[in-house]
């Protein structure tokens, strides 16, 4: 240990050793610029923030991270100076403006790897490099080659009854040696004891409208499914998956008789809704599970307009994957101070994950997949493969988006057709936008006006980057989820002058306006995401070790099936962690008064051996997010999961003003079933 220890002493500090930590993992978010020889007296810095945007993780079309660049510069001679960037080859060389000492805000960046120059240049506005003063280069250029052999293909079965993922099919490649290796927990499969044959075809969802006043039976059962040349059991509500789609009034009172008819245990989570606690589907906190062959009665309120989702709050692993949840359209006065549109669309994105005959096993006691979560390999939309719509040209389609996936953050566009922005989770946002892509994480909704111009078809599609494991490369991947076709007479009336207006909602500006007076003072609460691991195996933590060096903001594609798939709840569990106190999980123990509006910070630990982003659900109220990486938000509206990059910090306000005990969790399937949720009380 003495050469590092010598090493690190006489190591000089550089600017990212004086890192403000709210700023995001400085291993992910701070570039050191590098003097050339003839200006050593010259020191500066790069941040790398987060470009505004109103979702989670600002990015392209096509999946890149969308990076403002703050430069902060010392010692620079008289003169004049100009920032670049390029990727690594130097192309394409982008001139990001004149610099001076002090802070110079640029950008944004989209590249995947980037070296960031400053140059003196006696030009005012300059093509190319002139004399070099300063260089660095992006904290993704440290991915190095790995190692990597052919993945086996789709169908093989271990002895001991496991069949191992199928490879992706961009990088079907894996880590050597854990081919011989499966998860430690006994594979276990929906309706192994009952025959199939006895059970009914899955039926597409149907629209149920609901008065205050009436009941809706909703039965939890077993289907049969045909997707993607497999024939299984899955499961339903009411036969169909989704299930129902619920629309309401806002304001309106309705009972559900939930009656369990499925193999395990379970309860429906009314995700969203400001309700009553004790109706919350909250296991463990505000119920119990419901036995199969018993039944619970839920009384539902509904006093925001907007979409909401329903799914059940046990083994969400298991049963979200098979196909139970549906959505609930909530309707108030909402909808007249919204543009106009010619029809409403729901979607809700789910992607299921198939072995050779039907759904990978999952594990009996424990979830499986419990580093990234269960990433899918058949996309569907509203439970189909390939989900289509026939429009007429200049038609404007309002598409509510909700994803219903275990663990896969979506970022959804439609090639050739403008998207605006108009609602997020609970309701309306601040201001309109147009969007090039939606970023939609597990649990949250979306909801976007889209307008088809002309004739033609356009695809629904998923792009996103991950990176390739052999060669480490930044890599492109597209899923088309379905196909929108435009033809024949034009849409009436022409709504292309609503369209083409972006409203700014004065009511919830003032909302806003006062709470955002609150956000800038110390987090009241500041909570660490993070995990930990026991027993893994050897040659898994290698591979896993090998992979922290830089990491993607959000884990898009799920490229590495083999390492996901063998770490288990039995060797991972994911923690939220009271920073104040130390307490994890459910030992933190919050209590708030009605009426109080907290300011809660989430930071996600990337120094561990798997980071990952994390969406954030909490149960029973309604927040906004007011900063991200220390940058303040300037796009309201209210929600009730965020997206937490890794390495990044989220500040959100919480309106605590619904009394109960509720559930604050990550809504990655696995990472809720490995420990990560916690209880918070108002009184
Ligand atoms: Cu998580």
């Amino acid at each position: 240990m003495i050469l590092p220890l010598l090493l690190a002493s006489l190591a000089v500090p550089g600017p990212c050793d004086a890192w403000n930590p709210i700023h995001g993992d400085p291993g992910l978010h701070c570039i050191e610029l590098v003097p050339r020889p003839e200006f050593e007296h010259v020191s500066g810095r790069v941040r790398l923030a987060p470009a505004h945007s109103p979702f989670g993780l600002a990015a392209t079309a096509d999946g890149q991270a969308r990076l403002d660049l703050i430069l902060q510069l010392h010692g620079l001679p008289e003169g004049r100076y100009f920032a670049w960037a390029s990727g690594p080859m130097l192309e394409p060389l982008v001139r990001l403006g004149e610099v001076t000492n002090g802070e110079s805000t640029l950008g944004p960046v989209s590249l995947d790897r980037f070296i960031i120059f400053v140059t003196a240049e006696s030009d005012s506005a300059p093509d190319r490099l002139g004399t070099l003063v300063l260089r660095g280069m992006s904290p993704s250029s440290v991915l190095l080659p790995h190692l990597a052999v052919p993945a086996p293909s789709t169908g093989h079965v271990h002895a001991n009854g496991w069949e191992m993922p199928p490879p992706h099919p961009s990088a079907p490649v894996m880590t050597p040696g854990l081919e011989v290796l499966s998860p430690a927990v006994t594979p276990w499969h929906a309706g192994a004891n009952a025959n199939p044959d006895s059970l009914p075809p899955r039926r597409a969802r149907t629209l149920v409208r609901l008065s205050d006043g009436d009941t809706l039976a909703l039965e939890a059962g077993m289907v049969r499914r045909q997707v993607a040349g497999r024939s299984f059991t899955a499961y339903a509500f009411n036969g169909q998956s989704p299930g129902p789609l619920l629309e309401v009034e806002r304001g309106a009172r309705v009972t559900v008789v939930l009656a369990n008819h499925l193999d395990q245990p379970t309860s429906v989570h009314w995700h969203g809704l400001r309700l009553d606690h004790r109706f919350d589907g909250a296991v463990g906190v505000s119920q119990e599970a419901v036995p199969p062959g018993r039944s619970f009665t839920y009384e539902l309120v509904f006093p925001d307009a907007g979409i909401y989702w329903y799914h059940p709050h046990v083994r969400e692993d298991i049963q979200q994957e098979l196909g139970l949840y549906g959505n609930i359209l909530v309707r108030g006065a909402d909808s007249a101070v919204m543009g106009r549109v010619h029809r409403e669309v729901v979607l809700i994105l789910d992607d299921i994950l198939l072995g050779a005959d039907g759904p990978l096993a999952f594990g009996e006691k424990h979830a499986t997949h419990a580093l990234m979560g269960r990433f899918g390999n058949v996309f569907l939309v509203n439970g189909e493969p390939r989900w289509e719509l026939d429009a007429r040209p200049g038609e404007v389609v309002r598409l509510y988006l909700t994803n219903a996936s275990n663990a896969r953050t979506f970022n959804l566009g439609i090639a050739g057709a403008r998207m605006k922005l108009v609602a997020g989770d609970m309701g309306r946002v601040e201001e309109e936008r147009w969007v090039e892509s939606v970023v939609l994480g597990p649990a949250e909704r979306w909801v976007v006006d889209v307008r088809f111009d002309s004739a033609g078809t356009f695809a629904l599609m998923n792009r996103v980057r991950g990176i390739e494991p052999r060669a480490r490369a930044f890599l492109p991947v597209v899923d088309t989820l379905g196909v929108v076709t435009v033809q024949g007479r034009a849409a009436a009336p022409d709504l292309a002058g609503d369209f083409g207006r972006l409203r700014h909602h004065a009511d919830l500006a003032r909302e806003f306006a006062a709470l955002d007076t609150l956000a800038g003072r110390e987090p009241d609460r500041t909570l660490v995401l993070s995990v930990r691991t026991d027993g893994l195996p050897f040659g898994l933590v290698q591979a896993l070790r090998a992979d922290t060096g830089w990491v993607m903001p959000v884990e898009w594609a799920g490229l590495m099936p083999m390492m996901d798939w063998l770490a288990t709840g039995k060797e991972v569990t994911w923690i939220l962690r009271d920073s104040a106190t130390g307490r994890e999980n459910m030992d933190v123990d919050w209590r708030f008064q009605r009426g109080d509006r907290i300011l809660l910070r989430l930071v996600n630990d990337r120094r561990t051996l798997h980071p990952m982003h994390h969406p954030i659900h909490l149960h029973g109220q309604r927040f906004t997010v007011v900063a991200r990486n220390g940058r303040r938000v300037r796009d309201h509206v209210w929600k009730d999961t965020v997206i937490v990059p890794a390495g990044g910090t989220v500040d959100l306000l919480i309106e605590f003003d619904n009394p109960g005990r509720w559930m604050m969790h990550c809504h990655v399937a696995e990472h809720l079933e490995t420990g990560m949720h916690l209880v918070v009380g108002v009184e």
